[in-house]
């Protein structure tokens, strides 16, 4: 029998020492390693971090901003798998078995959606929602791939897909350009459905307009780009998208997946699925894809 992949969990944080204790409990034994990438924190994260999980591992970020503290931790990740995790008590450490369930179920690449049945946000003004939605409708309309949701920290991905991927975005652009360099490498999608809550103590790092132009202009730099790795020469692809829409349900203690029509609270979008694999019962997984 094929051994279980490492996973790697990496979380970008600045100056969250108050919600670490909250946060790194909840994360999986199985999980091979966290690496904690640290934005010169001046309150005592790193202290805390150890303090709470002796094993964890820091990375000083190089640059400045989450896309640069993000990438710092990818490039330092040994796992198969690398999950994508706040440290502000936003995304949920028990979601990780979904997102990685459903990569070990074919996905290359997953991303937690709060607008999928099953997802949520307790965090996320209206006007926020209304950006996130436009970005939304953007990248639907310029790459395909009927995404439900986009500016969203709460990713993972196998590690080997990195290359083809070529981040270089500094700060919040960066789940956008994940997200929309993932569909022009033509790689195998999923969404999960994520719960989004309120940071536990402190403020948020976004500035909604800064940031927002940001995503714009990835979104659009993305448009005109090619991508030299992309998998599929950019533009034959992207109506064909191959997004695979998975609902995690519980089976008998376990997590499984459950192949779902998905329907995106936002537009009331239903996206077809077909299932491409079936071995639930056995701890296994099921996955749907949309193409
Ligand atoms: N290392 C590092 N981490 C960062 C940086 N900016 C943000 N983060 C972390 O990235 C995660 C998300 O940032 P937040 O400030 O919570 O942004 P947000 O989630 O969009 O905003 P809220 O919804 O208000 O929490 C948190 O764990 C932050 O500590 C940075 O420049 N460096
Ligand atoms: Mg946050």
């Amino acid at each position: 029998m094929a051994s279980s992949p490492t996973v790697s969990v990496v979380i970008p944080a600045m100056n969250e020492a108050k919600n670490l204790p909250y946060v790194l409990p909840l994360i999986p034994t199985w999980v091979h390693e966290v690496i904690l990438v640290d934005g010169h924190s001046t309150d005592g994260t790193v202290e805390v971090a150890r303090q709470v999980l002796p094993s964890i591992r820091f990375v000083q970020q190089h640059g400045r901003g989450k896309g640069s503290a993000l990438r710092t931790g990818f490039t330092a990740a040994r796992g198969d798998i690398v999950v994508m995790l706040d440290a502000d008590g936003s995304t949920d450490p028990g979601e990780i078995p979904a997102f990685v369930s459903a990569l070990e179920a074919g996905a290359d690449f997953v991303k937690g959606s709060r607008f999928l049945k099953g997802g949520g946000t307790a965090d996320m003004p209206f006007y926020r929602k209304l950006g996130n939605w436009s970005f939304v409708a953007m990248v639907r309309l310029l790459f395909g791939g009927g995404y439900t949701d986009l500016c969203y920290g709460y990713n993972a991905f196998w590690r080997r897909v990195l290359p083809q991927l070529q981040l270089d975005g500094e700060g919040f652009e960066i789940e956008t350009m994940m997200n929309v360099r993932a569909l022009k490498a033509g790689l195998l999608i999923s969404e999960v459905p994520s719960f989004e809550s309120r940071r536990i103590y402190g403020v948020s790092n976004l500035r909604t307009f800064r940031d927002g132009m940001r995503v714009l202009r990835t979104i659009f730099r993305e448009r005109i780009q090619t991508t030299p790795t992309a998998a599929h020469g950019f533009g034959e692809e992207l109506d064909g998208a191959r997004l695979a829409v998975i609902v995690p349900i519980a089976t008998s203690g376990r997590i499984g997946l459950h192949v779902a029509d998905a329907v995106s609270e936002t537009e009331g979008h239903a996206l077809r699925s077909e299932a491409i694999g079936s071995e639930s019962g056995s701890g296994h997984a099921e996955a749907a894809v949309a193409r």
